[in-house]
């Protein structure tokens, strides 16, 4: 088993030491409640002065070749590699998921980071044909400025790794606010970055903001200087981000919450499926925002996985998520186990029946839970950040996919068949309303190479792979004439 003072002192981390303050924020270990460190709160003063580095900064940093700016996250993958263990058993000591999803997590930084290198050579452009004799139209993509980027909780690390590596090598500078409940691992990969913006002589390209949402986080919804602000974290919270930014025509990149659903049909690989619920509902505890939250069954097989699914549930092994066996850790907070007992205690009271757990086993642990949920049910409308999932039951396809769409959000979403038909509805514009359609896989765990992100009140932000890099850059429409007339487009004659 890691232990915690090795991993402390392998990322260069001080452990807890004398009385905290009212100026200080604590890194709770959600497996036994211990304070893991403090860490001080940046006053509004201290955020201005970050921002004032960010500007200065980004005015070297634009400057330097993208390829060049590509040698530095090249570097940053480098020593990720190098620190993929410790790194990983930190995520897992300050959130709570398991040692090989806290990897998986480095792992995710590492992939966006080597995307991010190549892309550095790719930042194209398109060429147009003028409708006007010897000219020429193209466009080009710039740099932006200082990007904001608000992470949340349950993928402290790989989020910003996600936004920080494209806006990096598209020229941006990044202000990073973390979870307030994740300073730890923030801190950790800061002093990654300083290393090797040292090394390279480059400095403030990456910084971070710890402080309070209401004083770090507010100054950075109204600041100008941040031109585009990445925001992931809960539908309501994103909403109040949205038009605040868009109150000073900023940009906002939203990736917000998500209530995915996995329909499996009777003709499906009913291992594979099994395989993809398990992960996808009790995988994180729940609390990833591609988690699965509804299964909808097809009547033929509904009866024969719902009993598959409840003997899968008995073997979950829950506890210390620094033990290699264990499968599902606790829960982030008490305050989220009690949203599951009050979500869980709603939803029977909506005519939800508990076929499995749900029990609270004491700290943060909680037994993930199998709810057989009524259509219709108001209940499966809203995300609970928790290992709660309801299972549904229908007839034909059609009426999986209303039911699939009912929900106001639209990240993720899966179908397990073997027909093609049944594979290319769900995927057609007739289909899934989500931004994320799988076939014979589940709805969470997506790789970097996509645009990650979702419709709906998740808020339409894509991020990661394919083109998701022109959100960090300004794009510049060029005509250049190279003949020694001046025709006027749309053929207008303004002869004089
Ligand atoms: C999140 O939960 O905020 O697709 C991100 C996944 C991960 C990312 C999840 N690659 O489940």
């Amino acid at each position: 088993m890691v232990l915690r003072e090795e991993v402390f002192s392998r990322l260069c981390l001080e452990p807890v030491n004398g009385r905290g303050s009212a100026g200080e924020l604590s890194s709770i270990d959600p497996n036994d409640g211990a304070e893991l460190a403090r860490v001080r709160k940046m006053s509004r003063a201290e955020y201005d002065a970050v921002v004032v580095r960010a500007e200065q900064a980004f005015r070297l940093w634009r400057h330097v070749p993208a390829p060049v700016r590509g040698n530095l996250v090249r570097e940053i993958a480098a020593e990720l590699r190098a620190c993929k263990a410790e790194l990983g058993a930190l995520v897992t000591l300050e959130v709570g998921k398991i040692l090989a999803e806290g990897e998986g997590e480095v792992q995710e930084m590492i992939d966006i980071a080597d995307f991010a290198v190549g892309l550095s050579r790719q930042l194209y452009g398109k060429t147009m044909h003028s409708e006007r004799p010897g000219h020429r139209m193209y466009e080009q993509w710039h740099p932006l400025g200082p990007v904001g980027v608000v992470s949340a909780f349950n993928f402290p690390v790989a989020v910003w790794a996600w936004n920080a590596m494209l806006a990096a090598v598209c020229g941006d500078t990044v202000v990073w606010k973390p979870s307030p409940r994740t300073p730890l691992t923030a801190i950790a990969v800061q002093t990654i970055c300083e290393r090797v913006m040292r090394r390279l002589g480059h400095s403030d390209v990456f910084q971070v903001v710890i402080g309070d949402n209401d004083v770090v986080g507010e100054a950075m919804l109204d600041d100008r200087r941040l031109p585009l602000l990445s925001f992931t974290g809960s539908c309501a919270v994103g909403r109040h981000v949205a038009q605040r930014v868009s109150a000073r025509l900023g940009r906002s990149l939203l990736e917000l919450g998500g209530n995915n659903a996995l329909i499996v049909m009777d003709d499906a690989d009913l291992d594979l499926a099994m395989r993809a619920i398990v992960f996808g509902a009790v995988g994180t505890a729940g609390q990833r925002c591609t988690s699965t939250r509804r299964v909808l069954l097809q009547r033929g097989i509904a009866s024969e996985m719902t009993r598959r699914l409840i003997a899968a549930y008995q073997q979950i092994r829950i506890g210390n998520p620094m033990e290699p066996a264990t499968l599902m850790g606790p829960l982030i907070s008490p305050q989220a186990v009690d949203q599951m007992i009050s979500g869980l205690d709603l939803a029977r009271a909506q005519g939800g029946q508990v076929l499995y757990g749900g029990n609270h086993l004491g700290g943060n642990f909680v037994e993930p839970a199998l709810v057989r949920a009524p259509a219709g049910m108001p209940l499966l409308r809203e995300e609970i950040f928790a290992p709660i999932l309801y299972l549904l039951e229908f007839d034909h396809l059609d009426d999986a996919i209303a039911q699939h769409n009912n929900v106001p959000q639209g990240l993720s979403s899966a179908i397990f068949t073997r027909d093609v038909r049944s594979a290319e509805t769900f995927l057609s514009h007739g289909g899934s309303d989500c931004g994320i359609a799988n076939v014979n896989l589940g709805t969470s765990g997506a790789e970097i190479g996509g645009a990650f992100g979702g419709e709906k009140d998740t808020g339409g932000g894509r991020e990661a792979g394919s083109d998701s890099w022109q959100a960090y850059m300004r794009r510049q429409t060029n005509t250049m004439n190279w003949s020694d007339q001046l025709p006027l487009a749309q053929g207008i004659d303004f002869s004089f």
